[in-house]
């Protein structure tokens, strides 16, 4: 097998591509926080294809872990020592998986071990944009979507802002010496799964920047671009068995392969402080007003994966693709888009709908994919109010049917538990449900569990026929199973 660094990229075996760029003479105008799969798999894949462009040599990326565990040092020295570069497949429902080489990150660098270089690099005029995949949790928001200053991450930085540990106190740091040695600031571009995440950046940054130094974030308010962005492409979790698989294919000993869909979107709003790639050239959409993609991505594609996966984990199937190959399941997939949320959207330019609908039940049916259930179920504390709060609050304020939204609470109540219906054991991995929370959903009273309070998030209130509805199905499914209540919640609707 080949090792993947400079000198053998140009003597890859012949099926694996690579758009043959002078790597060296690429410089990082891009700072990245936080380098996990998705972001090697689609903004860095977008990137790859303009470095290949004329007069883009100027926008490489240097990668920055944000997080400071074990993990993410191998994951740096990995990466580093195939010189940053690295594989990545794309399956095609009914064609030819096609790997590339990817060299568009050009730097990967640590935050808690560099972490000067890190503010150097944010810091120097060649950077203009700064791009962020640190997850929802990564905003640091509080039970109202407000900037919390109070964690002892925070603290500590703004007790010491040369020392920063967090995505923002960085962010904050860098503009302040932009600022005061007269240099232009950068754009911050969000590219998490949040509603309005240019927004939601806005106000950490200038939350943050307001703690230490009021002018600052008036500086920042005025002059600094945080535009908003729709991202979207199906990237599995690489376990040692799936990157053996990749590697067997592309015949390259890869430490770090990354795979995904054929299906890749992103959707900027133009508004840049200091300038940007020609994005357009690698057909990424840039608009006035992101708003539009942004609610139905997250509502139909991310609110269909929630409500997938937590009954088919139960139900002890693993694969995203294996649940869409069950009709019940597939069934509640197409009435929860077509009835739930299709109805209370605005479709964003040009898009219908009803055949995104079919796009997505598509993609999620796409066996070569076959996308992890874990990795979807993960963390629904946190992504279960973005993903799905709209959709409950506009079902709930319009009094329309809500049964597979109480079966899908039920469902995830039920997972809290790690127990499917087969009886076997499984660990959900929830880093953000607060304990008295988890307490509650574990509770012997099924009431309790009415009362997590990341509930209200998500524009529940614990009383009212929907809590019935929630009681009524929750007790069904200890008695009688996931599935066989699914099969009733089905025949109810199909009678609306
Ligand atoms: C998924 C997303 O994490 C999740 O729950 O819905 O990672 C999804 O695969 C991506 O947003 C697709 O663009």
């Amino acid at each position: 097998m080949i090792q993947l660094n400079d000198s053998t990229v140009q003597t890859l075996p012949k099926d694996v591509r690579w758009r043959a760029y002078e790597r060296h003479a690429v410089k990082p105008g891009i700072v990245h926080m936080s380098v996990g799969n998705f972001h090697r798999a689609h903004q860095a894949w977008f990137i790859d294809q303009l470095l290949a462009l004329p007069g883009h040599e100027g926008w490489g990326i240097c990668g920055v872990s944000v997080l400071d565990d074990e993990s993410e040092r191998e994951k740096i020295a990995a990466m580093q020592a195939q010189d940053n570069l690295y594989t990545l497949t794309q399956f095609p429902p009914d064609g030819t998986p096609q790997t590339q080489v990817v060299g568009s990150i050009i730097e990967y660098i640590s935050a808690s071990e560099t972490t000067d270089t890190v503010l150097a690099r944010l810091a120097s005029p060649q950077t203009r944009l700064v791009t962020l995949t640190i997850t929802e949790g990564g905003y640091n928001l509080d039970r109202l979507g407000l900037y919390r200053l109070d964690t002892p991450e925070v603290a500590a930085e703004l007790a010491a802002p040369a020392h920063p540990r967090t995505a923002f106190g960085f962010i904050v740091e860098a503009l302040r010496r932009r600022r005061d040695a007269g240099i232009a600031p950068f754009t911050v571009l969000s590219c998490d799964n949040l509603r309005g995440n240019g927004e939601v950046a806005r106000r950490a940054a200038l939350t943050h920047a307001a703690a230490l130094d009021p002018m600052l974030a008036g500086w920042i308010n005025t002059h600094v671009a945080f535009p908003s962005s729709m991202v979207d492409r199906i990237t599995p979790a690489v376990s040692p068995e799936e990157a053996a698989r990749l590697n067997a294919r592309s015949g390259i000993e890869d430490r770090l392969p990354v795979y995904c869909e054929a299906f890749a979107q992103w959707v900027i709003e133009d508004r840049f402080c200091n300038g940007r790639p020609s994005f357009e050239l690698a057909g990424v959409q840039m608009v006035d007003d992101v708003h539009t993609y942004e609610m139905a991505k997250v509502r139909m594609l991310n609110g269909s994966h929630s409500v997938l996966a937590y009954p088919a984990q139960l139900a002890g199937l693993e694969r995203v693709d294996e649940a869409m190959a069950e009709p019940m399941l597939r069934t509640l997939l197409d009435d929860f888009m077509e009835q739930d949320v299709t109805p209370y959207l605005c479709a964003p330019p040009g898009v219908d709908l009803h055949a995104y609908k079919e796009s997505l039940l598509a993609r999620f049916a796409n066996p070569t994919v076959s996308d992890q259930l874990r990795r979807i179920t993960a963390d629904g504390a946190v992504k279960l109010p973005v993903f799905l709060g709209g959709t409950f609050a506009a079902v709930l304020s319009h009094g329309a049917p809500h049964i597979r939204l109480a079966f899908l609470l039920a469902c995830f109540v039920r997972y809290l538990a790690g127990v499917d219906d087969q009886g076997h054991r499984f660990a959900p991995r929830e880093p953000n449900l607060q304990a008295d929370d988890l307490a509650l959903a574990l509770s012997p009273e099924p009431r309790d569990a009415l009362r997590m309070s990341f509930l209200s998030l998500c524009g529940i209130e614990p009383q009212g026929a929907f809590a019935e509805s929630f009681l009524k199905l929750r007790a069904a499914m200890e008695q009688d199973g996931t599935m066989a209540v699914l099969r009733q919640v089905l025949a109810v609707t199909t009678h609306c």
